[in-house]
């Protein structure tokens, strides 16, 4: 190995993946209709991480796909001893598309006779160079050759030039089916005819005429550097220190995230990461109901990650990350630049002005931004994980790209859409995310209270009608967690570990404070619903188990559903004073207007951690005044 680890979390070094690869591969694992879906790093063992053991041997934990038998594996190979250490067969499973699989469906659509064949019939079309070919996964509905072919059901639309906007005309009444393991084309289905839409609208630079021009140069300069300190994947900064982590499934982890109180490392979480995320549509019509994309287990997020060394807009000074990954041949597949970190003023930290002394004091607030943006066909969500100096951590998904769009007839209407243009809509929709939080407050042992605020009854004890509380209540199983939010109740959960008292003698505790959120508008019995069992509730607490990593669990695409969270907790394990793992489940509804067309203003949803009794006192209360030519560069 020619790269150094600084800690046993950081992924896989490019290195690292290729010594997977060629393990695998002489040890006969991979024939020549093998595909590597993902090769990632197998993470140590928590209770060796935590007792700080430095060069812990390095694995690799490999998904593989055998389309030649319709079969999939998985593999964990010791990198350190050159060898796989285990080989297991999952029976009846599809793993994560991948992004060859994506090309390649493409270019077999475009070759297919009898698409070639539908579309001449319907638009009178015979070059499909204009014709774009999105891979959609194929679900599942009960249908035998879902649970037994490996199959996606591509949308197709037709450029008016190789660089327009294609999404606007959308190919409504073809839809190809695709054996992936043939890689060929099975059947065409045809649904009746949408002429395509006769607009065009555009967002790319050479595209947009009339472009703004009040706009000056904004620019953010740090003369003496960032104030991070980076060793490989491993951030120190402003008290907080951390392990960036990356794999092709979940794109961007967080890791390790301690906070130095004073002198002593405190941990607070061990590993935060975006578990799965399903966007179901509402749309019944034949051609709209099958979509509902899991972007991470059907498309892997990680996988679809931007590099951004082109595409960054952050400002100031940015160190940027690669992401090691492997394409499904096992060869190496870099994506330069996936991570973005850098600092950001973000406004007023705390501010008092002493009336009497006519002394203000205030500080400005800077947060540290981690982020990664993937684009998963046409829409592009951008993941940034937020460090404050005053101990909040913020989680927030940036939803934007290009809406999914449908055809109309002329004149017609859809009530499960927004009409976006003549003949253009745009289905109703939801984005449920889910996140994985493992919860590490100054050690494993944690314990978790649903918080709910409500007025006290009327009576001698509140005789003015004003009394309010907290209630706590203590989860003591996996089952007594399940809840949605409430705002009759101003619910919040508090994160506590009972065996760490504070200045004030309660236990330490960080608090999670939900932001926006919904409630699945499917019916229970839809199918994608028994998938994502994970949008059931908004909060789930288990206990931690190394092999509950997602909450749809291992395997969503075209599984009949069933698996993760909902299945997890039916143990209703105990979770109190225990090594708990707290989920949580966001929905954003999407009633689509024309101001997201052609290009989505972003929209966004996440989440808040604070320290509530975690610290004795405000932990930014020695963060010094700016400088003062700092201060003062607003003047004019
Ligand atoms: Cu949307």
């Amino acid at each position: 190995m020619t790269n150094t680890i600084n800690n046993p979390l950081e992924p896989l070094t490019a290195n690292e993946v290729q010594l997977a690869v060629t393990i695998l591969k002489d040890a006969g694992k991979v024939t020549p209709t093998t595909r590597f879906v993902s090769i990632s790093l197998r993470e140590p063992n928590k209770k060796l991480v935590h007792e700080q053991k430095r060069d812990l041997p390095r694995e690799a934990f490999a998904v593989l796909f055998d389309n030649g038998t319709n079969s999939c594996y998985e593999a964990c190979v010791s990198l350190a001893n050159r060898e796989v250490v285990s080989w297991k067969h999952v029976p009846g499973v599809q793993p994560t598309m991948t992004v060859d699989e994506q090309v390649e469906c493409e270019q077999a659509v475009l070759a297919s006779p009898e698409f070639k064949a539908a579309l001449k019939k319907q638009y009178g079309v015979d070059d499909t160079s204009l014709v774009m070919v999105d891979i959609w996964s194929a679900g599942n509905y009960g249908q035998p050759e879902e649970s037994n072919r490996r199959l996606a059901r591509p949308l197709c639309f037709l450029r008016p030039d190789p660089t327009d906007n294609g999404y606007v005309r959308p190919i409504e009444g073809i839809r190809p089916v695709v054996d992936l393991n043939e890689m060929c084309v099975i059947r065409v289905e045809e649904y009746g005819h949408w002429p395509l839409p006769l607009v065009t609208a555009n967002y790319s630079a050479d595209r947009v005429a009339n472009q703004r021009k009040d706009i000056k140069p904004l620019e953010i300069t740090q003369p003496e550097g960032p104030s991070f300190e980076v060793e490989g994947y491993t951030v120190k900064w402003q008290n907080w220190s951390f392990v960036i982590g990356f794999n092709a499934r979940e794109g961007l982890t967080l890791h390790n995230i301690k906070y130095n109180d004073r002198g002593k490392e405190r941990s607070i979480l061990y590993r935060a990461s975006l578990t799965e995320m399903v966007v179901p549509y509402g749309d019944p019509a034949p051609t709209q109901f099958r979509k509902n994309a899991f972007d991470v287990g059907e498309y892997g997020m990680g996988m679809c990650a931007n590099s951004l060394e082109l595409g960054c807009d952050c400002l100031g000074l940015i160190r940027y990350f690669d992401a090691h990954l492997c394409n499904s041949r096992g060869e190496p597949l870099t994506i330069k630049n996936a991570i973005c970190m850098h600092e950001e003023d973000f406004g007023i930290l705390w501010k008092h002005t002493d009336r009497r002394l006519n002394v203000p004091e205030v500080r400005r607030s800077r947060r540290l931004v981690v982020s990664s943006v993937s684009t998963v066909e046409n829409y592009e969500y951008g993941f940034f994980w937020y460090l404050y100096q005053d101990g909040n951590i913020q989680f927030e998904i940036k939803l934007t790209g290009i809406l999914s769009l449908g055809a109309l007839k002329p004149g017609e209407k859809s009530p499960y859409g927004s009409l976006i243009a003549p003949q253009l809509y745009a289905p109703n929709h939801q984005h449920f995310f889910n996140v994985r939080l493992d919860f590490d407050l100054d050690g494993v042992a944690n314990s978790v209270y649903q918080i709910d605020v409500s007025q006290d009854e009327p009576g001698p004890k509140n005789p003015h009608g004003n009394a309010f509380s907290a209630r706590p209540t203590l989860l003591k199983s996996e089952k007594q967690a399940l809840a949605n939010l409430k705002l009759e109740t101003a619910r919040t959960w508090k994160i506590v570990n009972p065996n760490v008292t504070n200045v004030v003698g309660e236990p330490i505790g960080y608090k999670f404070f939900a932001g926006d959120n919904a409630l699945p508008m499917g019916s229970t019995d839809a199918w994608w619903r028994k998938r994502a069992g994970f949008v059931n509730h908004h909060v789930w607490v288990t206990p931690y188990s190394e092999d509950e990593r997602y909450g749809a669990g291992d395997y969503p695409n075209q599984s009949r559903g069933g698996d993760g969270l909902i299945k997890w907790t039916e143990a209703d394990r105990p979770i109190e004073n225990t090594d708990v793992v707290f989920w949580y489940t966001f929905g954003h509804t999407h009633i689509p207007r024309p101001e997201d067309y052609p290009v989505m203003p972003t929209a966004y949803i996440g989440f808040l951690l604070k320290p509530n009794g975690f610290f004795d006192m405000n932990p930014a209360n020695d963060v010094p005044p700016s400088p003062k030519k700092e201060a003062k560069s607003c003047c004019h």
